[in-house]
């Protein structure tokens, strides 16, 4: 008999949303080569067809977008506006790169004897490999399986055992668009997870710093491409001629949406000026995290709904109390709620010990430490202090100060009195240090990753 695993509801864990066959190996063996026989034609087909055909997705999902985005709020719990949301980005992921599958692919160079035709071309990998998380079911997947098949790979996307019902579903939604093994879900846990990386022809992964950390040896030791996003530890920094009520608005939001289960969630706030202007901002903040709708998540209002299961709950009651244990100040929540459901009250703590561990590990929960910097030297000193480098923001009115502290941060994406969470999916995507390798992910950066370039030469 098949094993199974079942997803199951953040806020109804006894609603059992789908229960799905735990893949052997020997399935994803199987699975690649199915794909890798469509790969065969897929990627000598037409750019055109494949560009009608990621456009036939799009569609597809439009009309779906509302199951769709019901579905992401019942597996992993995430509020229903921040769903749609979530949906409507996968439907325009799939029409940019729809578009960008047109796009020229390659140049012409100057032959060493002027007449010969020396020009490039891009060839696809041939299967990709994805490892997604339950964060973001949908928009993930496509943002990494859009460009793969856009410039001529086939698929397999291993969704997270939290999540494969969302993965399921798309598959469905998109089965009308491609020939058979082009695009294949493969449900399971680290067994499929560690199948996929031992076939696949390029890798791309989304999750935990430890899983990352074993994807990218493994893939180093296969001599493939490999591409892992990881944790963050991000911080916003507040100067003290920033407006201060739209400050904490903005990472009251970026800090909670979601619960803060995004890796580029706000975890630490560093206020300049000193003990006392971060304590007023800690109270500030407080006051702004409270206001935040926090509940069920199918309610349209809801900002903070629950997070995915029973340890994530602990992790954050955990790490709250342990900071108030060494004698830091919770301004507001941390506790766990005691309605049915992974409910725990979106927190804010002050005065933390410099070594505690919410200012140096990623708790992906609704945890936001605030802390003091005596200038803005210091907040770059403190934000730099941690492993991780995916994204930073900085609060000020005055752009001379931007453009200086803007530099010296060691992450991958800054952000000027804007939210640390929220991508741009033209824009290039990833971090510095621990949080990412390889490659970074989303715009024009992914046909680069998706793609190897061959030079030809066309002698008279
Ligand atoms: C966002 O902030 O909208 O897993 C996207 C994550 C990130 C994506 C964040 N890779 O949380």
């Amino acid at each position: 008999m098949t094993a199974t695993l079942e997803s199951t509801s953040p806020q109804a864990p006894s609603d059992v949303i789908a229960t799905v066959p735990e893949m052997s190996a020997d399935d994803v063996r199987a699975a690649y080569a199915r794909a890798k026989e469509a790969a065969r034609s897929w990627a000598t087909g037409t750019a055109t067809s494949r560009s009608v055909a990621l456009d036939t997705c799009a569609t597809a999902l439009a009309r779906a977008s509302d199951e769709m985005a019901e579905l992401v709020v019942r597996e992993v719990g995430k509020p229903l506006t921040e769903a749609r949301g979530e949906v409507a980005r996968g439907i325009a992921i799939l029409r940019y790169y729809a578009q960008l599958a047109l796009l020229p692919e390659g140049d012409v160079i100057p032959s060493a004897d002027g007449v010969s035709l020396l020009h490039t071309r891009r060839k696809p990998h041939g299967v990709a490999g994805l490892i997604t998380p339950w964060n973001f079911p949908v928009a993930i997947p496509l943002w990494k399986a859009a460009p793969a098949l856009a410039f001529g790979n086939t698929v397999l996307l291993k969704p997270a055992e939290e999540s494969p019902a969302c993965a399921l579903r798309l598959a469905e939604i998109f089965s009308s668009a491609f020939p058979e093994g082009v695009f294949q879900v493969v449900t399971g846990g680290g067994e499929a997870g560690a199948a996929v990386i031992s076939v696949a022809d390029v890798v791309s992964f989304t999750g935990s710093t430890a899983v990352g950390a074993s994807i990218r040896k493994a893939a180093a030791e296969r001599g493939i491409p490999a591409q892992c996003e990881m944790g963050g530890q991000n911080a916003s920094i507040v100067l003290p001629d920033a407006d201060l009520a739209v400050a904490a608005r903005v990472i009251a939001g970026a800090a909670m949406g979601y619960a803060g289960q995004k890796c580029t969630a706000t975890s630490r706030v560093i206020v300049v000026g000193g003990q006392s202007a971060a304590d007023a901002f800690a109270e500030q903040l407080g006051a702004a995290v409270a206001a935040l709708s926090y509940g069920d998540p199918a309610s349209a209002d809801t900002v903070v709904g629950p997070v995915i299961n029973s340890d994530a709950r602990s992790a954050v009651v955990s790490s709250v109390s342990a900071a108030v244990s060494a004698g830091g100040v919770a301004v507001t929540g941390g506790t766990a709620g005691d309605s049915e459901g992974w409910y725990v009250s979106p927190a804010v703590v002050s005065r933390l010990a410099a070594d505690d561990r919410l200012l140096r590990e990623e708790v992906f929960g609704p945890v936001c430490a605030v802390v003091a910097a005596s200038d803005a030297d210091d907040a770059v000193r403190i934000t730099n202090s941690v492993p991780y480098g995916l994204v930073a923001a900085v609060f000020t009115d005055s752009l001379g100060s931007a453009l200086k502290l803007v530099p010296q941060l060691e992450v991958g994406m800054a952000k000027v009195n804007a939210p640390t969470s929220g991508v741009d999916y033209f824009a290039p995507f990833g971090g510095d240090k621990d949080s990412s390798y390889g490659p970074r992910e989303q715009g024009t950066a992914a046909r680069d990753f998706y793609t190897k370039t061959m030079t030809v030469t066309f002698a008279p």
